[in-house]
């Protein structure tokens, strides 16, 4: 945490994380970062301390238990119980230190398993979500809830941006926990170190919406100024890519030369959850998304350059 005496604008919870690390490179000066190490945010007290220290007036709220498929089907109570934990704390927090503006985040898993398509704002409350990340999904729901209440109650701005699944620079890149890009950088990048065979997870047919780190961060610098609405928006390009397709844009990036292997004995989540773009059209006719084999390219270079220096 800075310790400038200056009165700081917006607080960036979770900073040390992917979307953290993009947001450093575009965020306005008068902006403070916490990360893990500068408080335990399920602890009430900690998070008071935090926000009485900094007096943000705008909040970026990052800070989660997040992980992928495998993380989240090993972990259902800790990122149900975290998530809630967390979320709780921050908004009350932010709510007695008189925060003007608050925006935090859900994912399209947190839609209901067997939903019309495409995934719209006003459905995510319909029907249960996929098994595979139950408890974090009903944590992260409550986000929805969370901001209505306060807002009715006590007329807080806080606002929920909902992005499809993120990937880029300083991403976490565990093999187990990891999230399918970062994952497949990381074990592709092994398997042609060791001159291994580079095993994937599932069939490869499930299909995603990948958005690069920096993308998102400018939807959520633009959000944070321009989005005022109750209901949530959804930040995607609403282009489906396969599993199948982001391995040949890793195996290119890395150059890898050997056998690719789909492992049908492992999880495979929802197979596929197409996300609807318009509200945020409706708002930003003219954003450009970064094609995802720009996205990867980059984040394979990061990866690359910071190896083994890296989260995982
Ligand atoms: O990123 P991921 O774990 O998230 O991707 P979800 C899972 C998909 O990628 C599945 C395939 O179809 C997997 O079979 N996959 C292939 C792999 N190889 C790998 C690998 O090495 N690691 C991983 N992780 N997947 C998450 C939710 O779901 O989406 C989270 O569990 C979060 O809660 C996130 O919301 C955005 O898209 O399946």
């Amino acid at each position: 945490m800075s310790n400038k005496s200056r009165k700081k604008l917006t607080l960036v919870t979770g900073a040390g994380g992917l979307l953290g690390y993009a947001i450093r490179q575009l965020a306005p000066k008068d902006t403070d970062y916490i990360t893990r190490s500068d408080g335990d945010l399920t602890d009430f007290a900690k998070t008071k301390k935090i926000f009485q220290k900094i007096k943000p007036n705008q909040v970026i709220h990052l800070a989660a238990e997040v992980a992928g498929i495998g993380g989240n089907m090993m972990h259902s109570g800790k990122f149900f119980r975290d998530n809630i934990m967390i979320n709780i704390n921050i908004f009350e927090a932010a709510r007695i230190n008189g925060v003007d503006k608050l925006i935090s985040f859900m994912s399209t898993c947190v839609f209901p398993d067997k939903c019309k398509y495409p995934l719209n704002e006003k459905d995510i409350q319909s029907g249960p979500p996929h098994p595979s990340n139950f408890g974090y999904a009903y944590a992260k729901r409550m986000l929805e809830v969370q901001s209505a209440a306060y807002r009715k109650e006590w007329g807080c701005n806080f606002i929920v941006a909902i992005p499809t699944n993120i990937y880029g620079e300083n991403d976490f890149w565990n093999l187990e926990d990891g999230h399918v890009v970062p994952s497949l950088i990381h074990k592709c990048f092994l398997a042609k170190k060791n001159k291994e065979d580079f095993i994937v997870w599932g069939s490869g047919r499930p299909l995603r919406e990948f958005v690069y780190s920096q993308d998102v961060a400018k939807l959520i610098l633009w959000a944070i100024d321009e989005y005022n609405e109750e209901s949530p928006i959804i930040f995607t390009n609403s282009k489906e890519s396969s599993i199948k397709d982001l391995v040949d844009l890793v195996v290119r990036e890395v150059g890898f030369k050997g056998k690719v292997i789909f492992d049908s004995t492992k999880p495979e989540g929802q197979f596929r959850k197409p996300s609807d773009n318009s509200k945020l059209k409706k708002y930003l006719p003219n954003f450009k998304f970064t094609p995802l084999d720009k996205g990867i390219k980059n984040t394979v270079e990061w990866f690359i350059k910071n190896y083994p220096n890296v989260r995982m």
